[in-house]
């Protein structure tokens, strides 16, 4: 039983995590991201999940890590917290399986943290993103500055990260922050038809595949090679890459056995 977030599977080959605290605007408390984890963790070990959205509701996608549960958090305490949680982060930097974020109102701090650390963004016509940390004193903690500057580019997001500009949908579409903004009632459907769409590839390829991308934002461009043209070349030992090749010649459906 989880009480902070809802598991649900809306299609086939699709898990979908729902953040339910919806009178703190699914602030991120460490109750919260226990299950979270624990959620993906499960999904990670189910061969009948192939893709993973992470959502919230209409609201909001998270505002924000939990600020009363910081309140009173010293340096010396967010050692522990922060160690716990950190861990925690890294899973998801890691994580074997596409996840994508389903985001409709708020996606703040932490909040848009989760949804950066995702590998794709789908987000209603009413998403707001920030990193308004810098009014509590702070900073973002889990990424923000890294890959937000990735993602947006230095300029925007000193801006964003000092200044606390907030950026609606069309602007995050614009800087490359999301994959596409779609009608409010939409925004759901949509993210889980791209998870769909992920969920018929190969699971063996598009795991080294999103490996491979995540490479990018680590390794120079030599190494980054390197590593593509040997999973690339391990892909040649699948056998779901006999049935991709034979299927296509075939002029038929392939079947995916993920080995
Ligand atoms: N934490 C706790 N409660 C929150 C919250 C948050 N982040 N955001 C909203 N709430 C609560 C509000 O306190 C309010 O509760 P009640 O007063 O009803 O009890 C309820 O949700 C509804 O919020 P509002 O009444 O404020 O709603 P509005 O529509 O007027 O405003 C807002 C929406 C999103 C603009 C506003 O709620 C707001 O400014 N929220 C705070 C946004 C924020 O500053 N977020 C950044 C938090 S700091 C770490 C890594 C990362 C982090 C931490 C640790 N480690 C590696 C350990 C990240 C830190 C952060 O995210």
């Amino acid at each position: 039983m989880t009480e902070n977030i809802l598991i649900e599977r809306p299609a086939d080959y699709v898990g979908l995590i729902r953040l339910n605290r919806p009178k703190q605007l699914n602030a991120l408390n460490q109750a919260t991201f226990d299950e979270l984890h624990a959620a993906l963790i499960e999904f990670a070990a189910d061969d009948t999940v192939r893709v993973v959205i992470l959502t919230g509701n209409e609201k909001a996608f998270a505002a924000g890590s939990d600020i009363t549960e910081m309140q009173d958090k010293s340096a010396v305490d967010m050692l522990d917290y922060g160690e716990h949680r950190m861990q925690q982060w890294d899973y998801l930097r890691t994580y074997p399986k596409p996840l994508i974020a389903a985001v409709s109102g708020w996606c703040l701090g932490g909040g848009n943290e989760l949804a950066m650390a995702c590998d794709m963004i789908v987000a209603s016509e009413t998403a707001k993103f920030g990193q308004p940390e810098i009014s509590l004193a702070i900073m973002p903690g889990a990424g923000g500055t890294q890959r937000l500057a990735r993602a947006v580019g230095k300029m925007l997001a000193m801006e964003m990260v000092l200044a606390g500009r907030v950026l609606s949908a069309y602007e995050a579409e614009s800087y490359g922050l999301v994959n596409k903004v779609v009608p409010l009632e939409l925004y759901l459907e949509k993210a889980i038809e791209l998870g769909q769409k992920v969920a018929t590839q190969a699971p063996v390829a598009t795991r080294l595949a999103k490996e491979a991308i995540l490479k990018a934002f680590e390794l120079a461009l030599d190494d980054g090679l390197v590593f593509e043209r040997r999973s690339f070349y391990t892909l040649f030992s699948t056998e779901d890459k006999q049935e991709g090749f034979s299927a296509y010649l075939a002029k038929r459906p392939p079947t995916w056995k993920g080995q």
